[in-house]
């Protein structure tokens, strides 16, 4: 095998051809999954990379291999092949629900947003979810003129020929809008796939796992010959661009998509309230198995498209819309091992190390344990779960998935529990440092005390420090970083040296990356130019990189958009101080007063950031970072003709006409600053019925107050 794997392609014979086709997409399919899945590399992405070279080499001189192949998935990167296009309206996704009380919430959540009284009619459409790939399609003059995957949601790929060779999808439209972009899925029923397969195995080629990769692997072929040698089908449930409204309902909207030649799920229903959700669920559910096609939940969306937009959207899913997922796969297993990890921020994170066990498919060897509470028996308010059960090594376990999410623990079998078994004690020095673990009164979570001393929280800041949301360097992933801090002669072991990197190897006569394995003069090169190009940085990425607890990317975002410059936010930060005026009312000084008044910041998230400023190593750390930065100050997007643009808005007491959510997307959407308290900054204090302390507090600031219906008037109603 060895032989084989350095035999030129140009030289192989047919069998050869296929047994490194083979090695090479176990490889492949290995790496996308610890990559993809696991969100743990397994190797480089050099070595990725002339993989699956060496697979597509194999694969354009032995087609008949390419059927299958791990290189044509979706959960891989965009494939070279593909032109990127940019989405005119993003392609969302939803917000999922994985329980009955989770369907009432999110009706609740809608009435309360809109300010519907319980008992006002609110209805909403149930359809089946598809099991399959997002699609959108782009009519103009009744012409299909593009198909795009959802790809990130801003950008897909153009598969625009091969979605022309599936029978589903009109290629031309009789009275359609002048721009039409009608969102699917496309998918494969269980019939087709099981032919296809059949059709794969005798041509010596490999099967598909499931109809879902089968559907996706056949869209995403570059010959579109392919595509529509496979039999896909497509699914119209939703819509982007459009010159001019469908209808006036979201049942109204589909009904116009069948009657212009699409298809549409006939099992698409109207339910007047979360009871009739919930049946039509049931009823969905019990009907599953006899589709003949995949399906994985049930979406619900609000029908009334007027409402829909009012409720409009967070940052990746629609307020209006949410998919209720079928329970998850389960599996009985036994617990091999506790191991305990360290994150970023030195939480203790209990992991099952597992018997392997298949659970939907999936082969899972890992589960989530939570902290200790958890598996003692016990939830973070103490009370018992499981029936009080604890979880012992040695324990038979039943593993379950929903959605992708991690695998967790849903049962115990005492029955079987080994004799031997003891309780678990969870450790109190941290296993990566021997620092003391401590936990802090009212937290679930024991955290190791070493701080950056700490290897294991050095390296998971790093590997955070260089994630897709905060720094994002192409070729220092997680994989990398791991190998850097280890590195004797050219280490990483805080964020700024990874800006001395180039300059460090340049210096050293010896030992140049370049030199190492898995390096060359082109992947360093490359590696010192991903770098260079990051010393530019919006402000929300670099305060997000920092890693800070509680500081998500919302958070961050909402931190670079109120301070707007990175010297404005360090001299805050250094400033503010929670504890100044002891006994003054209210507590800090105004620094601080400043930051907790930001809407959306609270006072664990503040405290959380002020005290990284405020600690000696971990400021140092930072400051030596930005120097090597240049960090971009935050553009504020001014709605043209908007009033209210660039003011700072607080809204109290009660609003009869929007509910305080709406009130606060629609100013913000208006370029207007919402914060939750008057400061002498305020502009506008909008006060309802029942205003009180701030209410004069602005009013001894001299802050103009007015009513909800002058504020509706001002920003146009
Ligand atoms: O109706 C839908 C079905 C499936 C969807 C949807 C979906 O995603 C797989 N996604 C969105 C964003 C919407 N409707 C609006």
């Amino acid at each position: 095998m060895a032989d084989l794997a350095e035999l030129a392609v140009s030289k192989m014979a047919p069998e050869q051809a296929a047994a490194e086709w083979q090695r090479l997409a176990e490889a492949v399919t290995r790496a996308n999954r610890s990559y993809h899945t696991e969100d743990a590399p397994e190797i480089t992405d050099a070595d990725y990379d002339a993989l699956k070279r060496r697979l597509a080499e194999i694969e354009a001189r032995f087609p008949a291999l390419a059927a299958g192949s791990p290189t044509q998935e979706v959960g891989a990167p965009l494939a070279e092949g593909f032109a990127k296009v940019r989405h005119e309206i993003r392609m969302l996704s939803l917000e999922n629900a994985f329980s009955e009380d989770e369907v009432t919430d999110f009706d609740t959540r809608i009435r309360r947003y809109l300010n519907l009284a319980p008992d006002a009619p609110l209805p909403f459409t149930a359809e089946p979810k598809i099991d399959g790939l997002s699609l959108s399609l782009r009519y103009e003059g009744g012409k299909l003129v593009q198909a795009a995957t959802r790809g990130d949601g801003e950008m897909g790929e153009n598969v625009t020929a091969n979605a022309a060779t599936i029978a589903d999808i009109p290629q031309t439209l009789t009275g359609a809008p002048e721009i039409l972009e009608v969102r699917g899925e496309v998918y494969m029923s269980h019939a087709d796939f099981a032919a296809l397969n059949a059709r794969q195995l005798e041509a010596g080629a490999k099967p598909f796992a499931n109809p879902r990769n089968a559907a996706a692997g056949s869209l995403r072929q570059l010959d579109a010959a392919i595509t529509a040698a496979r039999p896909l089908r497509f699914f119209a449930y939703s819509w982007g661009a459009l010159s001019e409204p469908l209808a006036a309902t979201q049942l109204g909207a589909i009904r116009r998509l069948t009657e212009l030649g699409f298809s549409t799920n006939p099992l698409t229903v109207l339910c007047d309230g979360p009871a009739a959700l919930i049946a039509q669920y049931r009823s969905i559910e019990a009907e599953r198995a006899t589709l003949g096609y995949d399906i994985d939940g049930v979406v619900y969306k609000v029908d009334n498209l007027a409402l829909q937009a009012r409720l409009s959207f967070r940052s990746t899913t629609p307020r209006w819309a949410i998919a209720h997922k079928f329970a998850a796969e389960l599996a009985w297993t036994r617990l091999e091992a506790i191991d305990i990890q360290v994150g970023r921020t030195g939480a203790l994170s209990p992991v099952a190390r597992l018997t392997p066990v298949t659970v939907g498919g999936v082969v899972v060897s890992n589960a989530t344990l939570h902290n200790e509470d958890y598996i003692a028996g016990r939830d973070s308010a103490g009370q018992p779960i499981r029936e009080g059960r604890d979880i012992r090594i040695g324990d038979w376990v039943q593993i379950y998935r929903a959605g992708d999410v991690i695998p967790k623990i849903a049962d115990i079998d005492l029955s079987r529990r080994p004799e031997d078994a003891q309780p678990y004690s969870f450790p109190t020095i941290c296993p990566e440092c021997g620092s003391e673990a401590l936990r802090d009164e009212g937290d679930s979570v024991r955290r190791c005390s070493g701080g950056m001393a700490c290897p294991a929280q050095a390296v998971e800041k790093l590997k955070h420090f260089v994630s897709r949301a905060a720094f994002d360097i192409e070729g220092l992933g997680a994989k990398q970083i791991e190998a850097f801090f280890h590195d004797t002669l050219l280490p990483i072991r805080a964020p700024a040296d990874i800006f001395t990197l180039a300059e460090r190897d340049a210096a050293s006569p010896l030992q140049k990356l370049k030199n190492r394995e898995g390096w060359g003069e082109r992947s360093a090169t490359n590696l010192f130019r991903a770098i260079d190009e990051k010393r530019q940085i919006p402000l929300n990425r670099l305060i997000f990189a920092l890693g800070i607890r509680h500081v998500g990317e919302t958070g961050a975002s909402l931190l670079a958009a109120h301070y707007g410059t990175w010297a404005a936010f360090e001299a805050a930060m250094t400033a503010a101080d929670p504890a100044a005026g002891e006994g003054a009312k209210p507590k800090g000084n105004p620094e601080w007063q400043d930051l907790i008044a930001i809407d959306g910041v609270g006072p664990v998230l503040a405290a959380s950031v002020v005290t990284s400023f405020h600690q000696p190593a971990e400021r140092a750390a930072i400051d030596a970072l930005a120097a090597h930065l240049d960090v971009q100050p935050v553009i504020r997007r001014v709605a043209t003709g908007s009033p209210v643009a660039g003011k700072i808005v607080v809204f109290t007491g009660t609003l009869e006409r929007m509910t305080r959510a709406e009130a606060k997307a629609r100013a913000e959407a208006l370029g207007a600053k919402v914060a939750g308290s008057v400061s002498a900054k305020t502009d506008i204090l909008v006060a309802g019925p029942g205003a009180g302390s701030k209410a004069s507090k602005a009013a001894d600031l001299g802050v103009e107050v007015i009513n909800e219906d002058a504020w509706l008037a001002l920003i146009g109603g």
